[in-house]
């Protein structure tokens, strides 16, 4: 595909310009025009991506999608491929809002992270208010999964089948699936996502494992043993939603160097670092070394394939509606202008 191709064209490029033969395209000014510098090119220098998610209001703003479509080499929907968005009513399946966000990756050449099949949030009613057997339950998460990975076949890359399974202490999270089918859910739905398209990456995914800890151990031997049963399991994604206040978790680059060593892919999925308001000058300064830090670790890990941003700029950030008095967490400001966040993540990517 298209991602593959400007893969192979950047490791060219890198090689070449190690080699001294070409001077390395990458050290153009952004002013210089064209795609020759952002984040996404020298991401894909160093055989990684660097992502956004978008979410369709934001399509209303075509100074944002300008930055959106030049700037990143990958892309997802933050909230179009949840359950209640492509299956509203039991059966029916509706692709409109998530066809808006994947054609316009297709459309700038990014990849592709599909988010989510299984999560215990934004479900439809239908199957939120209705009572299942185990029997009935299997058969609408099997469908589901069947119907939307089917629909997507060849065009979405890698997929988190289940979302934020386990709770902080690693217990199993009581979802309505786990309740009603028991932890094998895990397996079926990577299963029948696999028969859906053999060729996707399929991901386990949640927020607070970016350290070593009770709960990315419980990842750990799950996706071990997943492995162990010959289950098709391709990667964890770390979320990554950091806070100042909770300091940084310095075992991530161990961490996802563990997950690496049984075999899997790894990504940062869903970055962001927030603060309590007001920002100042020094917050932002620690932030700017949290996101260049980050993009370090997963840099030093072969198989950590990029990281994603969870919106790229302050201006569409989903914190202040969840935490009253946070924010700032993204790398660039409401007013779409990048924060020294942002030149963090570029030095990093230089291996500066
Ligand atoms: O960014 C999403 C926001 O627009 C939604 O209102 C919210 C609903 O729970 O979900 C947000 O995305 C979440 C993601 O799907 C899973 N990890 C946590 C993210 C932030 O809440």
């Amino acid at each position: 595909m298209h991602y593959s191709f400007r893969r192979k064209l950047h490791a060219l490029i890198a090689v070449l310009a190690a080699a001294g033969l070409i001077t390395t395209l990458t050290a153009a000014p952004a002013s210089a025009g064209g795609h020759r510098d952002t984040l996404g090119d020298l991401a894909a220098a160093r055989h990684k991506y660097l992502g956004s998610a978008t979410d369709n209001p934001q399509f209303a703003d075509a100074a944002y999608l300008k930055i959106l479509g030049k700037e990143f080499n990958s892309n997802t929907a933050g909230n179009a491929l949840k359950w209640y968005a492509t299956e509203p009513q039991r059966g029916v399946f509706d692709y409109t809002l998530s066809d808006q966000i994947l054609n316009f990756a297709r459309a700038h050449r990014q990849f592709f992270r599909g988010h989510t099949l299984i999560w215990h949030n934004q479900l439809p009613e239908w199957l939120t208010s209705g009572t299942w057997t185990a029997g009935e339950l299997r058969a609408i998460l099997k469908n589901h999964i069947t119907q939307v990975v089917r629909h997507y076949r060849g065009k979405i890359p890698a997929w988190d089948v289940v979302n934020e399974a386990f709770n902080e202490d690693g217990t199993y999270r009581e979802t309505l699936f786990y309740n009603t089918l028991g932890p094998g859910y895990i397996a079926d739905a990577l299963r029948w996502a696999h028969q859906a398209d053999p060729q996707a990456k399929l991901y386990l995914n949640d927020y607070n494992i970016e350290a070593i800890g009770p709960k990315s151990d419980a990842y750990y031997n799950l996706v071990k043993s997943l492995k162990a049963q010959g289950v098709p399991v391709h990667g964890v994604g770390v979320q990554g939603h950091l806070a100042l206040q909770f300091g940084y978790p310095t075992s991530l680059r161990d961490n996802l160097q563990r997950f690496a060593d049984l075999g899997l892919d790894v990504a940062i999925t869903e970055l962001d670092i927030r603060m309590i308001l007001p920002a100042d000058d020094a917050k932002l300064a620690t932030q700017a070394e949290w996101y260049g830090n980050v993009t370090k670790a997963c840099l030093a890990v072969r198989r950590c394939v990029g990281i994603t941003i969870w919106d790229y700029t302050d201006k569409y950030s989903w914190i202040p509606a969840f935490f009253p008095g946070e924010g700032a967490a993204h790398p660039y400001d409401e007013n779409l202008l990048p924060k020294p966040a942002y030149y963090a993540i570029r030095a990093a990517l230089r291996g500066r």
